[in-house]
């Protein structure tokens, strides 16, 4: 046994030996590997637990298709992934079914949806990824739904204006993942410690249209103003939907660039899409593996500040850049 592994690391292996579901064993083993220190001195367990955990998923896969069952485990696509976690029916999947072609299906009874159902949203030039998870709740939750959580660029938490225990709901969703060390944050806030994943989050206010929705929203402002951006939206009468489409876009903290090969035009419909604050060279990298070595220098246009200037290696593009690179 390697030294120095931490208390909640043998915590977590702990309950990964008293585990008795596939999912409960990947949910631990998920941990122990987010909490291994990483150093030479672990790269074997580090290698092992990679190859339990691969092995287990792929288990948990097979398991699922004999019962004729489903995938828990969402592909990433688009530019960037983002879930809706929310109380039993919230509105989660009407929303989903508003802003993507997905076809989620929607009830008028809680816990109608039981399996991630992911569609792509239409952002100007790009798609973004929302995914349907199924409710968040203590009566019951699907107990994979977490694992969906944790690695999300961001988290829209839904709250039901109709609902009369709407402030009690929305808690209880944020406890249950935190439980998970799995915490909704504000978008912006700092990264989370060891173990932990922090999902910045905005909160949706659904169901605007109903009748005390005005109310409700007052309170559920003055609670949540300080954690979170709130928008009140409603999947009835699309109220806020179209708007929210680029408040999502601007909680994924990325940016739009076009690569312009010398001498030729841009092309404005298929945009590099990088994280807020990448340079030159990372947008080299993202385009071809090769082109952060091989890059001699890049002009951009863009702003009020360049139209076609050369810049530095570190420069750090912005949303809008047009950028030239020279191999
Ligand atoms: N009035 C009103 N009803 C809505 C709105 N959005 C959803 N609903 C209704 O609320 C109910 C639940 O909607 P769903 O989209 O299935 O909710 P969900 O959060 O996905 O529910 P679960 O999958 O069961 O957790 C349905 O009867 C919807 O028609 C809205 O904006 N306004
Ligand atoms: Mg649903």
């Amino acid at each position: 046994m390697p030294a120095n592994l931490t208390p909640q690391y043998l915590e977590a292996d702990r309950r990964f030996k008293a585990a008795k579901t596939i999912e409960e064993k990947v949910a631990a083993l998920e941990e122990m590997l987010s909490l291994i220190p990483k150093h030479k001195g672990t790269e074997h367990l580090q290698g092992d637990l990679k190859r339990r955990l691969a092995k287990l998923r792929a288990e948990a896969e097979q398991a699922r298709r004999r019962r004729g069952g489903f995938s828990t485990s969402v592909d990433r696509e688009g530019a960037g992934q983002v879930v809706l976690v929310g109380p039993p029916n919230a509105g989660k999947s009407s929303l989903v079914a508003c802003l993507t072609k997905a076809q989620s299906e929607v009830g008028d009874y809680p816990f109608t949806t039981r399996r991630p159902i992911a569609g792509m949203m239409q952002f100007v030039n790009i798609q973004i990824q929302l995914v349907d998870l199924p409710a968040v709740s203590d009566e019951y939750m699907e107990p994979w739904v977490p694992s969906l959580v944790r690695p999300a660029d961001l988290a829209l938490l839904i709250a039901d204006l109709a609902s009369p225990s709407v402030l009690e709901d929305l808690e209880k969703v944020i406890a249950i993942l935190d439980r998970r060390k799995v915490a909704l944050v504000s978008p912006g806030s700092p990264p989370p410690p060891t173990g932990w994943a922090h999902v910045p989050t905005l909160l949706l206010a659904n169901k605007a249209d109903t009748a005390s929705a005005e109310t409700v929203l007052e309170i559920l402002r003055s609670e949540y103003r300080s954690r979170f951006p709130v928008h009140a939206v409603s999947a009835q009468t699309g109220r806020g939907l179209e708007p929210l489409r680029r408040t999502i876009y601007d909680g994924l903290c990325i940016v739009r660039v076009y690569s312009k090969p010398p001498g030729k035009e841009p092309s404005m419909q298929s945009p590099v899409v990088l994280p807020r604050g990448s340079t030159i060279v990372e947008m080299a990298a993202a385009i071809h593996k090769d082109f952060a070595r091989q890059l001699k220098y890049a002009r951009v246009w863009g702003g009020t500040k360049f139209s076609g200037q050369r810049v530095q290696q570190d420069y750090v593009v912005q949303e809008g850049d047009v950028i030239e690179l020279h191999i």
